[in-house]
């Protein structure tokens, strides 16, 4: 063996730490003295450092590394800024948003904001409640999703739970739900309103002026009927959406994208995490009761998560007068 291999006779688990720790940007002297203080002899920790910056592998990792950092020290510092507002966990509720506004500040500010003058002026508000839809719609054939509770990933598998019910029958079972339940609900999945004549209920949306182009409701909307109970996983969108409440009650629980630890464990785009169970500490967490009438700007990214707490009729709405779809936005899948 010659001179110089015995001085590297380190344990791997030394290169692999030093790597890691050279690469977050630790200075080479306190790795240093970390590798002595470890009982890896001056010699060793010296020849093992100068091994490891002079090779190609660590050069070709050391940019990425870096980009990696200044990106967390973003993300650091919206959390910290996010976490000084007067109401943290809250969602600013307005009203008189203008298309301008709603563009300018909370599309582009990628900010949450609960509009409550929207959906109020819906003729489907006060129209729209499951006897409406059963009397108006009972006949036609719509897509749910059952058997959720058999299923821990309900949502993420919610093609496998998918069962065709009359609408009556389906109004029926949340009327006769004695208990809050999460067992059926009618999904944006379900695409009833593209699918059925459903769609006619769009007839009842009138948005403010440049708020969407009216035309192309039908195709990018999505309706979400169901008893008290339905809890929707904490998940993000690849898109913005206005999400109008039009009967009962929802709580929204939302976490901005910059909460970057949510990525760590997160499958598709469903976090890892419930923040039903137990403490979501240090992550800020929004945590909201949209009323009926209340409609939500739910910005691409923000993960959230939903329960309802009264049976429940909500439309969901995509379509912008902007590009929205941001279909390469998946943090949370990347290697
Ligand atoms: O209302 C729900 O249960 C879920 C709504 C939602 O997650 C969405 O519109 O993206």
């Amino acid at each position: 063996m010659g001179e110089q291999d015995r001085e590297l006779d380190v344990a791997p688990e030394w290169w692999r730490w030093a790597t890691e720790n050279l690469l977050r940007g630790v200075p080479e002297r306190l790795v240093s003295e970390q590798l002595q203080a470890a009982g890896v002899s001056s010699v060793q920790a010296k020849e093992l450092l100068s091994a490891i910056v002079g090779s190609p592998i660590f050069l070709a990792a050391r940019p990425f590394a870096r980009a990696a950092r200044q990106h967390e020290m973003l993300a650091r510092l919206k959390q910290r800024m996010a976490s000084t507002a007067l109401d943290p966990t809250g969602i600013p509720r307005r009203s008189g948003v203008s298309a301008a506004e709603l563009r300018d500040v909370y599309v582009a500010g990628n900010m949450p904001v609960i509009l409550t003058d929207v959906v109020t002026r819906w003729p489907a508000f006060g129209r729209w409640t499951p006897a409406y839809l059963a009397e108006t719609f009972g006949d036609v054939a719509v897509d749910v999703t059952t058997g959720r509770l058999s299923d821990p990933d309900y949502d993420m598998h919610a093609a496998r739970h998918t069962e065709s019910t009359l609408l009556r029958d389906f109004v029926a079972r949340i009327d006769g739900a004695r208990t809050e339940t999460n067992d059926f609900y009618m999904v944006a999945n379900n695409r009833v309103l593209e699918r059925t004549s459903l769609g006619a209920l769009l007839n009842d949306v009138v948005l403010p002026d440049g708020y969407c182009a009216a035309q192309r409701l039908l195709g990018s909307s999505a309706l979400w009927l169901g008893p008290a109970g339905t809890v929707t996983p904490l998940h993000y969108d690849t898109s913005n959406i206005l999400f109008g409440q039009v009967y009962g009650r929802k709580r929204y629980r939302m976490i901005a994208p910059f909460e970057t630890s949510l990525f760590d464990g997160a499958r598709a785009m469903y976090a890892d995490r419930d923040p039903e169970q137990g403490s979501m500490d240090p992550v800020l967490v929004k945590d909201v009761v949209l009323e009926p009438g209340d409609a939500l700007f739910i910005p691409v990214g923000w993960w959230h998560h939903v329960r309802a707490l009264d049976v429940s009729i909500s439309l969901g709405i995509n379509s912008f007068p902007f590009h929205n779809n941001f279909d390469w936005y998946r943090p949370s899948t990347v290697a």
